[in-house]
């Protein structure tokens, strides 16, 4: 699969959570029939990719780990159906087992919060397989006081090493910077501002701004309310070079695109 756009369209990554835990919309989508009903609205939305997850990353603390087992349970009802769809999947996860289960099925894209620097097994599996793989931004712990660039950059500078060491072509990985994961509230804004400097890696950009708790100190606003400040933030992120954005609420983030492609191609 090519994620290299060159037609320069923004593409849209509808969110799946099989997890009663998720921090916006835990249980939402736990049940089998529910999830395939979203994924099936999201691509009606005009989602152009399903992210599917079975646990929660829990940017904002307070994680149930779940087993290979438990894992691959509540993807086995759901992700074949969604694959059926014909949209790409990605699976978003953080472990290689999970991750080959559902290449297995169909899946075609991986979703790594850890950006091959936990599991070993996610690199060798992304080159065995030469599948796309989304390395995202991520540290134990906020820092305060750290340059989260240069933080970022160095991080990046380790992925590229361990895609190399295990023969992942450059050219399969997706740059994430993570926004919510191990940085402060003004942290969040830095990278949001200055993500422009993710374009000299030449690779696609994913922004995943989606209700995260930034919009919510920013606005006062709950997760389910903060569909505004997500437009606002993936706007930003579009005008910095974001090619793909992963969202909760497709719809909106689909017209919120399509004023702005018609503003630029009048
Ligand atoms: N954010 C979340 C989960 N996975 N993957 C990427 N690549 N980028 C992100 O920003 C990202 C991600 C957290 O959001 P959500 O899926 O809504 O919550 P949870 O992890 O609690 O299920």
């Amino acid at each position: 699969m090519n994620l290299n756009f060159a037609d320069g369209r923004v593409r849209l990554m509808g969110i799946l959570n099989v997890t009663p835990d998720s921090f916006s919309d835990g249980g939402e989508n736990f049940a089998p029939g529910d999830a395939i009903a979203s994924a099936r609205r999201m691509i009606a939305d005009g989602a152009d990719i399903i992210d599917i997850g079975a646990e929660s990353t829990r940017p904002y603390g307070g994680a149930a780990p779940v087993d290979v087992k438990t894992e691959i349970a509540r993807l086995a009802p759901v992700l074949p159906k969604v694959i059926e769809f014909g949209v790409p999947v990605s699976i978003d996860t953080m472990k290689a087992e999970v991750a080959e289960y559902a290449l297995d099925q169909g899946a075609m894209i991986i979703n790594d919060v850890w950006g091959l620097q936990r599991d070993p097994g996610m690199a060798k599996l992304a080159a065995r397989l030469n599948v796309p793989i989304i390395a995202m931004h991520n540290r134990k712990e906020a820092q305060d006081g750290i340059d989260i660039m240069t933080d970022m950059h160095a991080f990046f500078a380790r992925t590229f090493e361990i895609a190399q060491a295990a023969g992942l072509a450059r050219e399969k990985l997706i740059l994430d910077p993570g926004i919510g994961f191990g940085k402060t509230f003004e942290q969040n804004l830095i990278v949001l501002k200055n993500m422009d400097q993710l374009k000299r890696y030449g690779l696609p950009v994913l922004v995943g701004a989606s209700r995260k708790v930034f919009i919510g100190k920013i606005s006062g606003a709950e997760p389910q309310q903060r569909g505004p400040g997500t437009i606002a933030a993936h706007f930003e992120a579009v005008k910095r070079g974001a090619t793909i954005l992963r969202v909760h609420n497709v719809a909106e983030m689909r017209q919120a695109l399509s004023v702005v492609e018609a503003i630029n191609n009048a």
